[in-house]
This record gives C-alpha cells, sequence and structure tokens, in this order.
C-alpha cells in the first residue's frame, strides 16, 4: 500500500523537488501552492492523478485550507506525512528599515499558517504514526544582520517541532526540524524582489546546496525505521561557514 506525503509549497524549490524524489519511490503525494498552473504541470509529469493531486490556495487562508483539504479525493486521505515546507523570507533590510507588511507576511505564512496545518493534519498522522518534517533554517539558529524576523520565525518551527515531539509521545508519531542554509531556488528571488543580480551574486561560485539534496535528506528522514525520531537535521554546502561575531567600534 503506497504511502501518502502532504508537502506544502511544491510549486518550486525543496518541495517540488520532494514531491518527485517522494514519487519515485512509490509514494503518493498532495502538492500545494498558490500557482496553480505550475501544480498542474507538476501533477502531469508526477504521473497524473493516480499518484499526485494538486492543490492550490494560499496558506495564509484557513479557510482555504480547509474547504482544499476537505475535498481531497478518497485516495489521498490517508495522509502519513506531512512536510510543512511553504514559506518566505521577504528583505534583507535591518530591522529599522524593514517593512512592517513583509513581517507580517513572514509570520503569517512561516508560523500561523503553518501550526495551522499542523493541527488541521495531527489527528489522522497520530492514528497513522505517521510524520511531520517542518523545514526551519540555520537563520534559525544563527543571528545574522537583515535576519530579524525570518531568522525568528523559523526559530518558531524549530522549537515548535520540538515541543509537538513533547505532546504526541505515546502515539508513535515523529517528528523533525530541518534546518538548512545556503540553497539555491527561487527563495531568494522571492526575498530580494525579483532581483536576478543579487541572485547570481549570492550563488555564484558558492556550490549551494540543491532542492534535489533537501529532497534526498527528507526522504532518508521519512524512510528509517518507525521507531527512529530525527529530531533534527542542520545541513550547510561545504563552502558556508560561520562569520564570527561583529564588533562595532567607536570612531578613534
Ligand atoms: P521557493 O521560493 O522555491 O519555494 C517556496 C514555496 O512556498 C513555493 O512553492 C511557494 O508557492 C510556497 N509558498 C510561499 N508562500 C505561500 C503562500 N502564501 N501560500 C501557499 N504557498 C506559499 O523556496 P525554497 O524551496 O527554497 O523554500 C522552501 C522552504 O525552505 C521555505 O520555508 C524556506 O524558508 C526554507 N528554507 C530555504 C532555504 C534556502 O536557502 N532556499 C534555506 C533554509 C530554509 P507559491 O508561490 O506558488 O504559493
Ligand atoms: C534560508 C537560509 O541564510 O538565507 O533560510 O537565511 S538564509
Amino acid at each position: 500500500m503506497p504511502k501518502t506525503a502532504l508537502i506544502t509549497g511544491a510549486t518550486s524549490g525543496f518541495g517540488e523537488a520532494t514531491a518527485r524524489k517522494f514519487v519515485e519511490n512509490g509514494w503518493k503525494v498532495i502538492v500545494t501552492g498558490r500557482r496553480a498552473d505550475r501544480l498542474a504541470t507538476l501533477v502531469e509529469a508526477l504521473g497524473g492523478p493516480s499518484v499526485a493531486h494538486g492543490a492550490s490556495f494560499d496558506i495564509r487562508d484557513e479557510a482555504a485550507m480547509n474547504a482544499a483539504l476537505d475535498v481531497l479525493p478518497e485516495a489521498f486521505r490517508g495522509v502519513d506525512l506531512l512536510i510543512n515546507n511553504a514559506g518566505l523570507a521577504l528583505g534583507t533590510a535591518p530591522a529599522p528599515e524593514s517593512r512592517l507588511d513583509d513581517w507580517k507576511t513572514m509570520i503569517d505564512t512561516n508560523v500561523t499558517a503553518l501550526v495551522t496545518m499542523t493541527k488541521r493534519m495531527l489527528p489522522t498522522l497520530m492514528e497513522r504514526k505517521g510524520a511531520i518534517i517542518n523545514i526551519s533554517s540555520t537563520a534559525a539558529l544563527y543571528p545574522y544582520a537583515g535576519g530579524n524576523v525570518y531568522g525568528a520565525s523559523k526559530a518558531f518551527v524549530k522549537h515548535f517541532s520540538y515541543n509537538l515531539r513533547c505532546d504526541v509521545v505515546g502515539s508513535g508519531m515523529r517528528v523533525t526540524s530541518v534546518e538548512p542554509g545556503l540553497c539555491e531556488s527561487e527563495f531568494t528571488l522571492v526575498r530580494t524582489g525579483g532581483n536576478q543580480a543579487a541572485y547570481d551574486a549570492l550563488y555564484k561560485g558558492a556550490e549551494a546546496i540543491q532542492p534535489e539534496d533537501i529532497a534526498e535528506t527528507l526522504f532518508w528522514i521519512a524512510m528509517l525505521p518507525p521507531h527512529v525520531n530525527i529530531n533534527a537535521v542542520e545541513l550547510m554546502p561545504v563552502s558556508q561557514t560561520w562569520a564570527g561575531f561583529n564588533i562595532h567600534r567607536k570612531p578613534a
């Protein structure tokens, strides 16, 4: 009996690569995102409606989320794995110059929508001894200038994952926080408002982690024996390390 994964944010990047990886390995997937055209193309590429179901909605819209999940085809109702992947960063400006609207959008998407989806799927996942993989970030672990609300939203995701584990103990359900560093995807175009030059400069020569690497990691987590819970995975490209503390000095 094939297992089913619900992957949020599958219209690009990690989510799309992960959908491909799981279907290639015999899973069925529910893929979500706002861009319905991309979902339709992906469902087709994955092998059609017998293996993939596309559900297009804005994840910040709770009613739309519930409506989409209410009408899941029967064959996709037994979700075994939720990958809370949809998310974004907006801007790289320091806090005083950041836009409050951008902060709220990140919190609504990375935090509020993630807990809403989790709450909705929890009964099914607990009953089926399923799993949740939440996509956090190294930005949750190490502060950097301009990371302000994005990093804080991802720190929430990590700690929520840990606390969730405490609450579902005994159910057989597993919870993992995945914390990637520099990865190449549309993430940076979204963050910079479509600035291709900034994208090119960030990734040039860096050999960043690719979405397929994340897909590989998520699949490894999902396929471990059911008594093994990976609490967290932190991963970076070999080219990326820590920059050390910043010290502001008074002029001489
Ligand atoms: P992408 O921009 O390629 O993918 C983001 C996905 O999230 C898209 O499918 C997008 O779908 C979806 N999404 C965003 N906002 C919404 C919304 N309001 N409603 C529904 N779906 C939404 O980025 P990545 O694949 O790189 O990022 C995936 C996750 O990984 C994010 O949570 C990100 O924070 C995290 N991450 C990324 C890193 C990186 O360096 N790239 C590193 C560490 C973590 P659509 O626009 O169609 O709605
Ligand atoms: C994305 C990684 O370093 O751009 O979560 O914040 S970083």
